[in-house]
């Protein structure tokens, strides 16, 4: 196969798109999807302070380093989760990377905050999952807003999207539904938060990653279960292999569509939300479901350790 822009030899096959590239014409194409995505949602503009959420995986660094290239006032944000054996490679791996491309970072430690991944695994008779991507959101919106940036960008690609949008159309989420989207804008407290990957397939993100020479952060969490999307993944995989650009398709359609009415709908039953008493991040409650996790740890340890 020929590179469609230069006819050099492709080494990145496009089948969605009928195109293959070389690795000097594919980050052209990566760049001109991620400029043409910032513009048609309106994500953010040249004079906006934007903080990027850095897991140290492919995505997210692969999506700092094309905003600083596109002259954007970018500065990432890193959550040492604190878990034993992961946390710090992670976090090397995020540190390494900025150094490398003078890039601003902050680093935020869950273990100084008061409530390290393990012990929420410990003590929450909860999956740990779902408590630890409440946490990281919380903190991202948070430090977001405290530190006055105007925009929060995170590295989800269309299969994270799309597996998303797939398991919330099951269950007919509708709150999910009508939040979910490249761009949510700022409301009650949240900051504005883009997505300035979602044209992109993981596939596409990992060839960037590896052209552009990223080294990422790749060994799984030792908490995962694995559950995560990961079977909606592999079956839109198999409908993108018969049909390519299905999975696209289907989310643009959402978009276009189903977002609309579901966003309507929930304007009619949100909740009011007002500052949580202890952080300030907003609620429906009094005390946000964060700042009561983190004082019901608190307690269950006191309690652990008295016996
Ligand atoms: S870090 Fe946290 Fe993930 Fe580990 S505990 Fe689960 S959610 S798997 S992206
Ligand atoms: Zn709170």
């Amino acid at each position: 196969m020929k590179c469609i822009r230069c006819k050099k030899t492709a080494c990145v096959a496009l089948p969605s798109h009928h195109s293959g590239f070389c690795k000097d014409c594919f980050p052209l194409f990566f760049t001109k999807q991620v400029e043409t995505a910032i513009r048609r949602e309106k994500m953010f503009t040249h004079d906006e302070r934007i903080l990027v959420a850095l897991s140290g995986g492919k995505d997210s660094l692969a999506l700092m380093l094309e905003l600083k290239l596109q002259g954007y006032d970018v500065t990432g944000l890193h959550i040492d989760l604190g878990i034993p054996n992961s946390s710090g490679k992670a976090r090397k791996k995020v540190e390494d990377f900025c150094d490398l491309h003078d890039l601003d970072l902050c680093v935020f430690e869950m273990e100084k905050w008061g409530l390290p991944i393990p012990d929420i695994k410990q003590y929450v008779k909860r999956p740990v999952c779902s408590v630890c991507g409440k946490m990281k959101r919380h903190h991202f919106n948070r430090i977001a807003r405290e530190e006055g940036f105007d925009v929060l960008a995170t590295g989800h690609n269309l299969d994270d999207e799309v597996a998303r949008l797939f398991a919330n159309t099951l269950r007919w989420d509708t709150a999910y539904l009508s939040d979910q989207g490249p761009t949510l804008p700022a409301s009650d407290g949240f900051v504005r938060k883009v997505k300035p990957l979602f044209r992109l397939s993981e596939f596409e993100t990992a060839n960037y990653a590896f052209l552009k020479g990223i080294e990422i952060h790749s060994d799984p969490c030792p908490y995962a279960s694995g559950a995560s999307f990961t079977h909606h993944k592999e079956l839109w995989g198999e409908l993108e292999y018969r049909s390519p650009g299905q999975k696209f398709q289907f989310y643009q359609s959402f978009l276009k569509k189903g977002k609309p009415a579901f966003a309507n709908l929930e304007k009619e039953t949100g909740d009011e939300l007002n500052p949580c008493i202890e952080c300030g991040s907003p609620t429906s409650a009094g005390t946000c479901s964060v700042c009561r996790i983190k004082a019901a740890v608190k307690a269950s340890k006191a309690e652990a350790e008295v016996e």
